[in-house]
């Protein structure tokens, strides 16, 4: 019998993410098809052995892991995945629990309206709850660097790790992402405007250790100060 194709990708950048991954992995397919779904894992080779991690849960489910041996970093390593996926469409979230998986469906509800370019897990809309132990200056943090944004885009949570897009709207030639902020990266390098962000409920991460330092700061300005060359001087782009 002929496999069905696969209709959604779930990619998951990963380092030293032992201790989530099981649990991720389940609550996934716990709300999405098996047979219709992948999820790609793309590993920087983690010292935990994410990676074996992730070849146990692919005897149960079709999960794929990408082990990257010569390149570091979140961004380029979910540009690395979205290359990879097989689905239309493709969500890209964290491993570390702290985005719901439970909500991916609402994301993909958001993309059957063909003009929408984008949906957006966000922390800052009407009807999200943003877990009480989010750490103050990781709160101030992140206002900061969304207020920095705030003129490329209209998403209030541009910085969000977890959202969905359409494989077949992305342009990688224009893509050249440093450090963290990929959404932006996307929304800003595309043109897109048609986003949707649906609430979702944000958690401190479960287990493990955060790998966002003063360095991945310092590179998100340089970053931003890109995004705005390349906004000021392509104004005329728009969604697909
Ligand atoms: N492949 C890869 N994944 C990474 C890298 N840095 C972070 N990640 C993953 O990207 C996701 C987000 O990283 P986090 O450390 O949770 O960053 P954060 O959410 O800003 O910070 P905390 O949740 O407080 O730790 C997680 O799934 C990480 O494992 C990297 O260099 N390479
Ligand atoms: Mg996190």
């Amino acid at each position: 019998m002929i496999d069905p194709p696969v209709r959604t990708t779930v990619v998951v950048p990963t380092y030293n993410e032992r201790d989530n991954l099981p649990t991720l992995t389940e609550r996934i397919f716990n709300t999405l098809p098996d047979d219709t779904t992948e999820l790609i894992v793309v590993d920087d080779n983690s010292p935990d052995d994410t990676a074996g991690v992730a070849d146990t849960l692919s005897h149960d489910h079709p999960v794929r892991c990408l082990v990257r041996l010569e390149e570091r970093g979140l961004a380029t390593a979910v540009i690395t995945g979205l290359r990879a996926a097989r689905g239309d469409r493709i969500v890209v979230m964290d491993a570390d629990l702290s985005h719901p998986p439970e909500r991916i469906p609402d994301l993909l509800a958001a993309l059957d309206d063909p003009r929408v370019a984008m949906a957006v897990g966000s922390r800052f809309v009407a009807g999200s709850h943003i877990a009480a132990d989010w750490p103050w200056h990781r709160r101030l943090n992140s206002w900061v660097a969304r207020m920095l944004a705030r003129p490329l885009t209209d998403v209030r949570d541009m910085m969000s790790g977890f959202f969905a897009v359409r494989g077949p709207w992305l342009h990688f030639d224009d893509l050249s992402p440093i450090g963290y902020k990929i959404a932006l990266e996307l929304i800003v390098r595309h043109g897109w405007t048609r986003i949707v962000e649906v609430p979702i409920t944000f958690e401190e991460r479960a287990a493990g250790a955060t790998k966002l330092n003063l360095r991945e700061q310092w590179r998100y300005v340089r970053h931003l100060a890109r995004l705005y060359h390349h906004a000021w001087f392509n104004r005329d782009r728009s969604d697909a």
